[in-house]
């Protein structure tokens, strides 16, 4: 089967095999808590197939595409809303989003995916400990033709401990033409960005996307980008130190990209309280989190946080 070109941040990616590769699988160390550490400090990140019951996770995929159906994001009227196609007619700018990111944020199928005894277990045994979910959890909907920079997540969730993980966990079957994640292979240990980088606050030092081109970020910095098709109950787990962003979404059939983002730590350790407690700050009180509509052509929504008015509906600058 011939491999489909892939592009991340409009740029085409190198295929060859010293510069991008498959996500190695973890599921033969997925219950011996010493060896998940030992692979994540090696490897950076912890990839398992099917880790999570797959028809929990398209539960939590239907509940959530419902809602984008709701606010004419997907079109549900000519197609199964499972497909996620991409709707011509959003009106999604007339709707309060505070409230909409809000009830997709919290849903019980969702939170049944990122709560779930599988993912909850896996970290436990990494981190030897109790562990403490995020309050803020980060679902993400990725229309064809957008994707995502380069950046670890670091400088965003650093004011407690670095000692956090993420799990990135498709909410369906995501192929790699899709919008899948990608991780630049060794990132995590490189010395200059753990100097640097690695510790900046991206709130206090305003700083953006580390690079949103692919191909520059590995001559600098070496390695293979790693990715794969993923498939329902599949869970990507890095640290804080790992670059990561997205390859595009160019479905041919104009499916958006539906996946989730959350972080977790052990529950003895100090919080970032930008992501925790009954109203957390996240980036801003006058924001919220939906990416993507760069299409839209304007420079704000670059940014995967939207400014609100006071009736939560998507300020459009002039
Ligand atoms: O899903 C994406 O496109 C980006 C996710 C991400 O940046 C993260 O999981 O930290």
């Amino acid at each position: 089967m011939s491999q489909p070109e892939l592009y991340s941040n409009g740029v085409k990616m190198d295929l060859s095999p010293n510069k991008f590769g498959e996500l190695r699988e973890s599921n033969d160390i997925l219950h011996d808590g010493a060896a998940l550490r030992e692979r994540m400090t090696q490897d950076g990140y912890l990839f398992f197939r099917e880790l999570v019951d797959p028809n929990v996770v398209l539960t939590a995929r239907r509940e959530i595409l419902l809602k984008y159906a709701t606010v004419g994001e997907i079109d549900a009227i000519n197609h199964d809303v499972m497909e996620a196609i991409q709707s011509e007619h959003t009106f999604v700018d007339k709707v309060n989003l505070r409230a909409f990111t809000e009830s997709v944020r919290t849903g019980l199928a969702y939170e049944n995916v990122v709560l779930s005894e599988a993912v909850i277990g896996y970290l436990e045994r990494l981190l030897g400990s109790e562990v403490r979910p995020y309050d803020f959890r980060w679902p993400r909907f990725v229309r064809p033709g957008e994707g995502c920079g380069f950046h670890a997540d670091g400088p965003y969730m650093n004011r407690g401990t670095d000692k956090v993980f993420t799990t990135w966990i498709p909410l369906g079957r995501v192929r790699r033409e899709e919008g899948a994640l990608i991780v630049l292979e060794n990132s995590h240990a490189n010395e200059r960005l753990l100097n640097t980088y690695a510790k900046q606050d991206a709130d206090k030092e305003k700083i953006s996307w580390l690079s949103t081109n692919p191909l520059i970020l590995q001559e600098q910095l070496g390695g293979r980008w790693l990715s794969t098709d993923f498939n329902p109950g599949d869970v990507l787990s890095f640290g804080m130190h790992t670059i990561h962003g997205a390859l595009d979404n160019r479905s041919p059939i104009g499916r958006c990209r539906l996946t989730s983002d959350t972080r977790y730590q052990r529950a003895d350790e100090p919080l970032d309280e930008r992501w925790n407690g009954a109203n957390p700050e996240a980036h801003g009180y006058d924001k919220v989190f939906f990416p993507g509509l760069g299409s839209w052509n304007n420079i704000e929504f670059h940014d995967e946080w939207k400014p609100v008015d006071e009736w939560g509906r998507l300020v459009i600058p002039t």
